[in-house]
């Protein structure tokens, strides 16, 4: 096998190695229906999620399923998961959030092993706006035992929380794109 050959099974397989996982990335009660309530109850958690200050599930109310999380002004929820995937890796976390008043704002945080992201939105009045956050934490330095955490709050406002999903996909890496750049340009040369 030559030398050009070589090079790029490698490069393949480093390609290949480091993309190895891609998509839906399992949440805990991600609709806010467990347990389900029959009427609006204060303080009322939703199995999975960790949840400070004045909040309830919502019933009747909702962008999936029957019920949401009601947010008060500096509430905010929160879910731990097992890391998925590193360090070339995509995240995007999509969430319908919903104003109660004109101005308000809701965020998402995603923390990638301890390296976190937000982004505010603003909400109109009583529609379900469907928020998405893309997450890419390349060259940060991110220990493979820690965890992944989703954060939803609002800025000084109500807002109720649904759907909440969380998905992967690889980045290929520039250096490896640049090797494999080079192995097909040994291939060609030696055909020619
Ligand atoms: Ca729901």
């Amino acid at each position: 096998m030559s030398a050009q050959r070589c090079l790029a099974m490698v490069v393949v397989m480093s390609l290949i190695s480091g993309t190895g996982f891609a998509g839906v990335i399992a949440v805990t009660n991600p609709s806010f229906e467990d347990p389900h309530q029959e009427t609006f109850s204060e303080w009322s958690d939703a199995t999975g999620w960790s949840t400070m200050n004045f909040h309830g599930l919502y019933p009747g109310i909702s962008s999936q399923g029957t019920q949401s999380m009601y947010l008060a002004q500096g509430a905010w929820t929160s879910q731990s998961l097992a890391l998925v995937g590193q360090p070339a890796t995509n995240y995007t976390l999509v969430v319908d959030l919903k104003g109660n008043w004109d101005g308000d704002q809701g965020i998402l945080t995603l923390d990638v092993g301890g390296v976190s992201r937000d982004k505010t939105f603003d909400l109109p009045k009583d529609v379900w706006t469907t928020c998405t956050l893309e997450w890419q934490p390349l060259g940060q330095v991110i220990n493979p035992d820690s965890t992944m955490t989703i954060t939803l709050s609002g800025v000084n406002t109500d807002i109720l929380v649904d759907n909440v999903r969380l998905s992967s996909s690889p980045v290929p890496e520039p250096a490896a794109l640049s090797l494999l750049g080079l192995a097909l340009l040994g291939l060609l040369r030696r055909r020619a």
